[in-house]
């Protein structure tokens, strides 16, 4: 743009366009506050603002086809067939409608009063949030047979709404490209965005999402990958896609839809012979990791109807203890997604529901929709209500279990277990306790650690398979046991058996550390399903990390460097040869952390100004749990490194 244009916008700012610019200016100056982090979650949260104004425009019934697109340079496109938004002339803004939506903070759906918006991302912050961020962004839209576009930079204009064609098309398209000077990483993961578009295409029906990454191609066809998402059953196919590695109890999901106090309800529900609660909630397509009134709601309706037609039933007479709401969820797979005008987020992570007038929409359509279930599908309901009494009589093995734990704990001195080498500060920000496979492991780990900070807990032997374990089998395992002693961590209260208290928590960064081969990581897995199924809150407070011990040791004559990957061993090899390709050079490869000393052990994986560290963390709760079930479950566990998918780069200083 010519330094005139520039002088002719800056002049045709009026009042409204300062505001526009502070505003702008207050997403870059706090960008967290709007998206959530500058960090991978942040960078895709930014994807997922742009889609869900065209889910809204689909949600109004003018758009089923979304389309994304990774460009080359980590750019993305976002494409639906939807009315387009308006470009007509807003007289009181001075400007075209497309300009106010595109960079006022919040105006999405302002012209469009008929229809409330439903959808938005967590923040709901729209799409001038992302044009504030990016560097560069193109707004093209496709309506009264033209073609408009507008393109910005940091948010601000570079030219006014301009006609720049004809087109048949009907729709709107976004491509953006964040801006490098906010975000600390830059590089989209086809996984975590195909993950959420295909929980977007179960969440609603018959909208048809496909994602493309035009950043590589296949090998052999020569093509971009492609995915495409589209549910014709919803929730329905969400919990077979979530069950697919378990053995389910009924053939076909039962499915609530319908709407009471104007509040849309639909659920999914199936019972599988697994002894885990799986239950994820979404208000407005958003989820809901905290639970709320809709979950609240829906826990009623479940334990009252079961209740009322087991003891009808008189399959319960045999029973000698009371069934606790919990055994009503033991091996419950759910989906409840509710659509609320005005949500009112609340708790931790402003992901709990605190809407009061839902919880009796959702306890009533669940009600009266399972009770009819239930009556016009006897051999169902028997297997469900016998599954109840199983949970029933396993948790009182439980409550025994748990009690005899908490007593001995009570009764051992300091009770903190033999094998741990603990610390000798106390201040749990700054200390950290490695998990370390095996007790030979464990002892070069003592002896390389910084005792001040560092305390070191061997686990020895396999760690139980809690996806497969009935749950007070988890109470009678050794090394489970002495992790929550060790960690200072209690569970369960009478109210809630799986509560967890982390207020004694002794520990803020809990680290993994095993064998970089096949079995290394299986030990990683159980003990990283563990966390996730038992110590979620661990993970989602960023107190759960993965070492990275070196794979090879690279010397020539009394040279020598780590390398932790292929092309970091070919890389120092030939450094170290210098002209003189491989001459003299010798490559140690790593099978196990015993292969290393103490000082070895300290230098590469355990010094903080030196190791590399990979926090854990989820991105997606539904797809992680299809994930660990898939891992740890009966099938043959998919060769896919879970690892990569769970657990991002992050290089801890000090
Ligand atoms: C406001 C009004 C109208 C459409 C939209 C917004 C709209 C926004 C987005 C964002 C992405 N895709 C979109 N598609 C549509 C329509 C008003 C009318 O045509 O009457």
């Amino acid at each position: 743009m010519s330094e005139k244009e520039e002088e002719q916008i800056s002049k045709d700012y009026s009042a409204d366009n300062i505001q526009v610019l502070e505003g702008l200016e207050a997403v870059r100056k706090r960008p967290a506050m709007y998206i959530g982090d500058i960090n991978f979650k942040g960078l895709h949260h930014l994807v997922y603002e742009v889609v869900d104004n065209s889910i809204d425009e689909a949600l109004a019934g003018h758009c089923n086809q979304i389309e994304v697109c990774i460009l080359p340079d980590n750019s993305v496109s976002v494409l639906d067939n939807g009315r387009g938004i308006p470009v007509d002339f807003h007289e009181k803004e001075q400007r075209s409608a497309l300009e106010v939506v595109m960079t006022v903070l919040h105006a999405g759906g302002k012209f469009d009063k008929g229809s409330y918006k439903v959808s938005g991302g967590l923040h709901g912050v729209g799409v001038s949030c992302v044009n504030a961020l990016s560097i560069h962004l193109q707004v093209e839209v496709f309506r009264n047979g033209k073609h408009y576009m507008q393109e910005y930079s940091i948010g601000k204009p570079l030219y006014p709404v301009k006609e720049i064609g004809t087109s048949d098309y009907r729709g709107t398209k976004v491509t953006f490209k964040p801006d490098n000077s906010i975000f600390l990483v830059t590089e989209y993961s086809f996984d975590t965005l195909s993950d959420r578009l295909r929980e977007l295409s179960y969440l609603n029906k018959g909208i048809r999402l496909t994602l493309s990454d035009q950043r590589e191609r296949d090998i052999i066809t020569g093509e971009y990958r492609v995915e495409e998402f589209y549910s014709e059953r919803g929730l329905a196919d969400f919990i077979d896609y979530l069950d697919e590695s378990r053995e389910k109890l009924m053939p076909d999901p039962i499915q609530i839809e319908g709407e009471r106090n104007g509040v849309p309800v639909e659920v999914a529900l199936q019972y599988n012979t697994s002894f885990v609660e799986n239950i994820h909630t979404y208000v407005n397509n958003i989820n809901t990791h905290e639970g709320g009134t809709h979950l609240a709601g829906f826990r009623r309706a479940l334990t009252r109807t079961l209740k009322n037609y087991a003891e009808k039933s008189g399959m319960l007479s045999k029973l000698k203890f009371d069934i606790s709401g919990d055994d009503f969820r033991e091996g419950l797979t759910g989906i409840i997604s509710i659509k609320v005008a005005e949500p009112q987020f609340e708790g931790q992570t402003k992901t709990k529901l605190g809407n009061t007038e839902v919880m009796g929409a959702v306890d009533t359509m669940v009600g009266e929709t399972l009770n009819n279930y239930l009556e016009e599908h006897p051999r169902e309901a028997r297997i469900i209500v016998n599954k109840v009494i199983l949970a029933a009589t396993a948790r009182h093995a439980a409550r025994k279990a748990r009690e005899l734990v908490q007593r001995k704990n009570i009764l051992g001195g300091s009770g903190l277990p033999g094998k741990l080498s603990d610390c000798s500060s106390r201040d749990p920000e700054t200390t950290e306790i490695y998990l370390v496979e095996g007790d030979s492991a464990g002892g070069t780990a003592k002896q390389g650690r910084d005792r001040n900070f560092q305390a070191i807990l061997p686990l020895r032997g396999k760690i139980l398979n809690v996806e497969k374990a009935m749950p007070h089998k988890i109470f009678e395992n050794e090394e489970i046991k002495t992790m929550f002693t060790a960690l200072g961590i209690s569970i369960g209260t009478i109210e809630d058996p799986k509560a967890l208290n982390l207020e004694k928590l002794r520990y803020h960064k809990v680290i993994i550390m095993t064998d970089a081969d096949v079995d290394g990581s299986h030990i990683a897995t159980l003990i990283l399903t563990f966390f996730f199924r038992y110590m979620k809150e661990m993970i989602e407070r960023g107190y759960v990390y993965i070492a990275t011990p070196p794979l090879y040791l690279v010397k020539k004559g009394n040279k020598a460097e780590y390398a932790w990957t292929e092309e970091q061993r070919e890389l120092i090899s030939l450094q170290l040869a210098g002209n003189a390709k491989d001459k003299g050079v010798h490559v140690q490869r790593y099978k196990g952390l015993g292969e290393m000393n103490a000082e070895q052990l300290w230098e590469t994986t355990m010094d903080p100004k030196r190791r590399t560290l990979r926090q854990v963390s989820i991105d997606n709760d539904s797809t992680a749990d299809r994930v660990f079930s898939m891992l740890m479950g009966d099938e043959v566990p998919p060769r896919r490194d879970f690892i990569e998918r769970n657990a991002h780069y992050a290089k801890i200083d000090a």
